[in-house]
Order: C-alpha cells, then structure tokens, then sequence
C-alpha cells in the first residue's frame, strides 16, 4: 500500500490516532470523555473509510476509462460487518490495534459494535458479497448494484424455543460505510397506460405514460480488495416520492392524502423479502425488482454516456450479470431504454441487450421459480409486458420453426405461462434475453440442463455452464480463522490467501509432521472453546469443548434436512440411555439458522430441535455425552465464530436439492469434515479432499428419482428399520414435547405419509455413517490429518475462481491490472 504519513489517510499507528480524534470531534461531536463505545466505533469506521477513499477515487476514474466494466445486479447483498474487513484489506490492522490502543480502547470491543447489515436471506446474497470481495481484490472495474433496504432479514430470537421475528434495526445507530449521493437519482415510472405515436421521422413509436413515477437515489458504499490499491463499488437505491408533497392535494387542504404518495413511495425499498416464500401476488417485491433494476441500467447509460460512449456501443462497455431471477426484468427494461428512450430499431437492441446480459440460476426448487401474474404485471409495468409480448412472438416463431407442429414445447418455452391463470414466467425471460446461463455446482448446472431449463437447453446448448461457486478466503479463512490463518502462513508464506489454488496444496506435506498436526490441534481447540464461551452467552447451555463439534448451519427448509439430524440425536440419545458404556466421543450438535416467517413446517422444526435439546440437556444420564443447542439469529457475524469451531460439517440435504450450498465450503475451508449427500457443491467437495477424508451417506439425485418413480413408500422404511421406528415413536408418545401428543404431529405425519424429502429412505446409511465419523473422532491424530489434507484440498473453492471463470467465459473483462491502468 502507499504510505502517505504527510496527509490525513497516513497508514501509521499515529496518523490513524489523530484522523480517530479527529472524526470523533467533526464528525461525531464527541470529545473523548464523553463517548460511547458506539460513538468510537463511528469515529474508527469513519477514519478507516477515509483510507479508502482515495483508492475510490481512482477505481470510479478507472470505471469511466475502463473498456469493459462488470454490473453485479443483485436483490440481495449480505456483506457482514465492514470494518475489521476493510482493515485487514487494507493492511492496517495491527496500526489500528496499537492506535485505539493508545487512546485507551479496546479494538475487539469496537469490532463487535458494529451491526450487521442483513440485506439478504442467505446464500445467493454472500455469494453476491463474496463475489464483491473478488472483484475487488483481482481488480476489475466492477459496481455491484442493489436496494438499499431500510429493515433487512429479521433478527431471529428464540422463545420457548420457538423462533420470534425482530424487526432488523441496522441503520439505526447510523451507517458509517455509505455515502449517500443525492445527485445520483433517477426517476422510475409505476402503472398507468402507453400511447402510440409517430416520431418527426414518421417511425412507430411507444410512450409510456405512467400513473406515478417514484425517485430511486444512490447510497454508495465502497469495498476494498485484499492488499489492493482498487476497490469496487456497491451502489444501492433508497426509494423516495419524486415531490415530498403532492401540492395539488396539499393546497385542498388534504394534508394526509399529500403524505400519502410520499408513504408509498418509500414503501419500496423499505424491507427484504424473505425467500422460500412464494411471491405470488407480492405487487411490492415485482416493485422493488423493477426499481432497483431500472435505476442501475439509467445509472450505466449516463456513466457510457460521460464516458462519450455511443448507445450503440454499450454492449462493449459492459456485462451484466443477473443473479437469480430477481433482476430479470432487466431484459425489458434495457429494451424499453434502447427502443423507447434512445430510439434505437429493436434488432440492435435485442443484439445489445443479449450481449450484455447473462443469468445466473440458483436454484431448482420449482416453487422458487419466480412467476408474476399477467394483471399484476399489466397493472405496474404496461409499456414491458408489451415489450415482452414482442420479445416472446420473435422467440415462439424462431422456435416453431426449430420444431414444426411441437405446440407442447412452444407452451412450456413461452414467456407467458398459460397452464392455469396467465403468467410472466421471469426464468424463461432471463434466459432468452441472456447470451450465457450458468448454473453454480457441477451436479446443479447437469440437472438444470436435464430438467427446469431442460426446453432452453435443446434449444441452444452453447449458452449454458457451469460455474461453481466459492467463497472468499479473506473473510471466511483470515478474519475468521486468524489462528488456523496464521499456522498456513508460517508454512506456506502468505500467497495462499490470493491464490490458494495453486498454493494451498503445499500444506499436505504438513499433514506428515507430528508438531505441526499438534499446532493445528491447539488451534481448533481454542476456536470451540471460544465458541463454548459464546454459546453459554448466548443461550446458558455449558458445552464440553473436549466433545465433537457437529455443525449444521444454514436456512432451516425440509429440503435441508435439519429433522434428519434430530432423529440421529434422538437415535444417539437412546443408545446411550440404553448403554452408558457406549463407544462413542462425546458430542455437541449444533444448529442454527432462520426459518422464512410464513414457513410453518421450518418453524416447527426449530421448535423440534429446541424441545430435543430441553430435554437431552437436562438429563444427568448423558450430561457429559451429549448436548444439543441451538443457536439464534445466525448471520455473518456469528458466522465468523462459528465455522472455524467445527470438527463436523452437515451438508445432509436431500440429493438433487441443494443447487451449491456455500457454508460447506466454509466448514471444509476452516478443517471440519463434512458429512454429506451428493448434492450440490458437496460432490466437487468430495473429488477435491478425496472419498476417504469425507463421509458420504445417502441416495445419489438419480437414485432418489427412481425410487420415487417407484412409488417410495416411508412407512415401510419405518416399519423395516427398529431404531427409526422407536425415534419416531419417543418424538410421537409426548416425549419431547411434555406430553402433548400433538405438537409435532405435522411433521411426524409429514415423514410417515409423503416423507417429499426421503429422510427415512436415508436414515439407515446416515446413522452407519454418523457411527463411522464417532469412531474415526477417537483416533484424534489421523482426525488432525485430516483436516489439513480438507483444508490443503480445498483450493479450487475460493470465490477469486469463481470471478477468474465468469471472467474469461462470459464477461471477458480484464484486470485494471492487466490492462496497465493502474
Ligand atoms: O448460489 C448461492 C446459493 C447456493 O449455494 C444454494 O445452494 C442455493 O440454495 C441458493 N439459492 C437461493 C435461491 N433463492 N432464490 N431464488 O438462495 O444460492
């Protein structure tokens, strides 16, 4: 990095000690006596934001010269706390440690005042986030573009042991790490009806003319790469009313109508959507799509234009990624702009538009496959659903002529789904306005291709590959994990942490060295007793750190199998009843992670879970054996403190299911072994770490849709096996539920009748491979081999992959690096 000690962004202990003084007076009005910790806390985020921003300054000057610039269009960023990130990044944070230090404080302490901002569900948003981090650290001039939501994922609270939703409170104390930019506003039309017309030239032409227009205005906030001179932008939309008042009412007199229009307007960034919900009929989440998606493509065509670029070029200028469906509106909003704004002939546009765009599909799950009702539609966006009638005649007639007479095909290719009601169907747009899809597992883009887009596929195969995810060893290995960091970088030196695909594999030769495994030991130890400390805070359970930390962390959805874990406790728990001599290693399960709020089935099964642990934790018999716990609200922040204590990782979903899975990748990345299906990501895991350092259980996808073809039948799977039956019967008698009989029926009945997920089908090689992962626990030092031979294997998972491989097959855009410009 540049030291520049002369100015007030000096990387010294004592430039940043007076740049901290100096914020906490101008910019908190606070003197030192008088602070709170959240007032240092700002004044320290402040003072590290202001060491980025002249990195700032030259990545947006760059973003204007550059040829080709990424657009990351995402619903959802899920960036965790900022500023022990940044300072790691930007390599200040012993400087930093030592400078509050001075002053009398205690970094960790400010550290763990940071709030998290929750602007997303899970997965498909710290994916977005980790991607960020990539883009930044390999320098690409990138922006990332999304809604700044005013109440993010709600926190979760546990009461009862049910879960109870709190409202997410993040901007309350104020954001020190956006810059709001009220210059930056576009207007975004809503409703109403179109005009057709005939320009000077005489051409046909469309106007819209909208029932009300709202104004999206940019927060920025910037995102430094690791050890980088560059930092990319995350540019986020905050809705407002166009005017404050509506005049017209005001002057009548009718105070509240004037508010009202400014009440809705802010509605639309006002809250997340929380996912495995269906979004039929939520006219606020199509809103939120449109706003954020409109606003960004005027945001790229006024920078091409500052840039003195020709609308005709903009497809040189830059690739956009559509992450999910969420943004896929955006294939006829760039038309809209093209056609309608900058009076541009449609088959130009529809070349530009292609070009630009690609999708990336997150999922398989039918009911996750967005769908907006044809009404809907033509009621808030009456100009696109024309546009997409025009798009989808074009397509259909390419197709009839592809396949003559298959009017099948042609219904389940069209745009417009005509089953029941009339549809938008928004994975059918987004792959047809898309020159790339990619799905993000191996196993997930195979079946995308044989199944959901299967028509798509048939139609044009070059457009489709896989990517495979990852995640950023920044955050999830250094921050996180700065002991286990630490030992890798005394044996390896430090470019692992940029480059662990080629460097990380050195670490195997470790795993033969008797001090080393006993380092690597130590270290793991102290991350599950800082994680014991942790949970007796968070939830009075004492945990043994001495014990087997089993790991399952993630949404809680049927697919992914939590109650499959329960019934391996409840299973556990029997034998050791029955048997207090049994050979097994301690063990502590743990679980966390939030249910979607209208998910009755998830929130039963985080009551289950809890029931489990009430009573397991309170018998003397098994005290020192077992323990459950659940702990609440998991986000990134906990995240952090909880990846690097695990010995074993649950990836335990239902094959065919899970399109990647990311925190399987955290767990292996931070030396857990995982059990798991072949599902997702875990079956590039398993190639990777190799088939004799992970525990593989359970039906293949192909083998679960045979036996499903079959017609499964899980009564007989509990008929047939004595301990699931006798698992099931505890859970049914009132056993863990106090006596009621009827509590957990839902789910009991669930598994007994349809069983959708096929827990008891697995059960059986579950509990034999949970017996194998016990027993290989006791041989502690070949446990220890390997978990460095996970972690030395792992190098393929980092998110720098991910963004090299998006770069070279889809969006062809160069470092700033490469390209001399820095
Ligand atoms: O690709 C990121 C992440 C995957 O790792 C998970 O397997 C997948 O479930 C998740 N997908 C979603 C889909 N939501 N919607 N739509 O969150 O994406």
């Amino acid at each position: 990095p540049i030291v520049r000690d002369d100015i007030r962004t000096g990387m010294t202990a004592e430039a940043i000690k007076n740049d901290l003084l100096e914020n906490l007076y101008y910019i908190q009005a606070r003197i030192p006596k008088l602070a709170t910790r959240n007032d240092w806390y700002m004044a320290l985020a402040y003072t590290v934001r202001d060491r980025m921003l002249e990195r700032w300054g030259m990545a947006m000057e760059s973003l204007h010269q550059s040829s080709r610039a990424v657009c990351y269009f995402s619903a959802e960023f899920l960036p965790g706390p900022h500023l022990a990130n940044a300072m790691m990044n930007l390599g200040i944070y012993e400087q930093t440690r030592e400078a509050v230090a001075q002053l009398g404080l205690n970094l960790d302490s400010l550290i763990a005042q940071e709030g998290e901002p929750g602007l997303g569900n899970g997965g498909l948003g710290r994916l977005a986030a980790c991607f960020l981090d990539s883009l930044a650290s390999l320098e690409i001039p990138s922006i990332g573009y999304g809604i700044r939501y005013e109440f993010g994922i709600f926190d979760q609270e546990i009461r009862d042991g049910w879960q109870r939703e709190v409202t997410d409170k993040w901007l309350a104390l104020g954001n020190p790490w956006e810059i709001p930019r009220p210059e930056i506003a576009y207007y975004v039309p809503l409703g109403g009806h179109t005009k057709q017309y005939h320009d000077k030239q005489g051409r046909f032409r469309v106007r819209w003319v909208p029932a009300h227009v709202v104004k999206g205005l940019a927060y920025d906030t910037p995102i430094p790469g690791y050890h980088v001179e560059s930092v990319t932008l995350l540019r986020l939309w905050k809705s407002e009313a166009c005017e404050s008042f509506d005049f017209q009412a005001f002057n009548k007199g009718d105070y509240y109508g004037a508010v009202e229009d400014k009440v809705a307007s802010e509605t639309i960034s006002k809250v997340l959507y929380p996912n495995d919900e269906p979004s039929l009929g939520k006219q606020l989440r199509l809103s939120q799509q449109y706003f954020f998606v409109s606003c960004s493509l005027q945001d790229m065509l006024r920078i091409h234009h500052l840039a003195g670029g020709a609308p005709d070029a903009f497809d040189k200028r830059f690739a956009i990624q559509l992450n999910d469906t969420h943004p896929a509106i955006a294939v006829a909003e760039l038309m809209r702009l093209l056609v309608d704004r900058l009076a541009m002939e449609w088959d130009r546009a529809w070349e530009i538009t292609q070009n630009t765009l690609s999708y990336t599909n997150h999922t398989l799950l039918p009911e996750a496959l967005e769908k907006w009702s044809l009404p809907l539609f033509q009621k808030m966006l009456p100009r696109h659903l024309e546009i997409i009638f025009e798009i989808n005649r074009r397509f259909l007639e390419d197709v009839r002529l592809t396949y003559p007479g298959d009017n099948e095909r042609l219904r389940r290719l069209s745009l417009i789904d005509e089953t029941d009601d009339r549809y938008v169907r928004m994975a059918n747009l987004a792959a047809v306005g898309s020159h790339a899809i990619n799905g993000v597992a191996a196993l997930h883009t195979e079946l995308l291709k044989e199944t959901t887009m299967r028509d798509f596929y048939g139609l044009f195969p070059e457009k489709f590959l896989n990517i495979t995810n990852g995640v950023s060893p920044r955050r999830w290995m250094v921050l996180s994990n700065p002991g286990m960091s630490g030992l890798i970088s005394d044996a390896l030196g430090e470019s692992w942490i940029c480059n662990p695909q080629d460097s990380i594999s050195r670490l195997e030769y470790f795993a033969d060295d008797a001090a080393f495994r006993e380092a690597w030991r130590k270290v793991k130890q102290e991350n599950k007793r800082e994680l014991a400390r942790l949970i007796e805070e968070r939830t009075g359970i004492v945990v043994n750190p001495e014990s087997l930390f089993d790991i399952q962390v993630k949404r809680i959805h049927e697919y992914k199998r939590q109650h499959l874990n329960a019934l391996h406790i409840i299973t556990h728990y029997i034998r050791l009843k029955r048997n207090p001599s049994l050979d097994a290693p301690p063990r502590t399960v743990i679980f966390g992670g939030k249910a979607a709020p209208g998910y009755v089935m998830a929130k039963l099964i985080i009551k289950f879970i809890n029931a489990i642990a009430e009573v397991i934790n309170s018998d003397p018999d098994v005290a020192d054996r077992l323990k459950v716990v659940f702990f609440p609200d998991f986000n990134v922040k906990n995240g952090q403190r909880i990846y690097p204590a695990a010995d074993l990782s649950e990836q335990i979903s239902m094959a065919g299911k899970e399109a990647s899975g990311t925190g399987n990748m955290k767990f292996s990345l931070n030396g857990a072994l995982t059990i798991g299906t072949l599902d997702g990501a875990n079956v590039e895991i398993r190639e990777e770490v190799g088939p004799e350092n992970f525990f593989l259980f359970g039906l293949a996808a192909e083998e679960v849709l045979d036996l499903k073809a079959q017609g499964y039948n899980p009564w007989a799977s509990y008929e047939r096996n004595d301990e699931l039956r006798e698992a099931i019967d505890l859970v049914r008698s009132g056993f863990f539920s106090r006596g009621d009989r009827d509590l957990f029926q839902p789910l009991t009945n669930e598994l007994l009748s349809r069983d959708e997920y096929c827990l008891l089908a697995d059960y059986p090689s579950y509990i034999v491979t949970q017996d194998k992962v016990g027993r290989a626990y006791l041989v502690q030092d070949q446990w220890i081999r390997m978990s460095i031979l996970n972690v030395a294997r792992m190098g393929k998972f980092s998110s720098d992959r991910s963004i090299r491989e998006y770069l070279e097959k889809i969006w062809r855009v160069e470092s700033l690096r490469a390209a001399g410009k820095q």
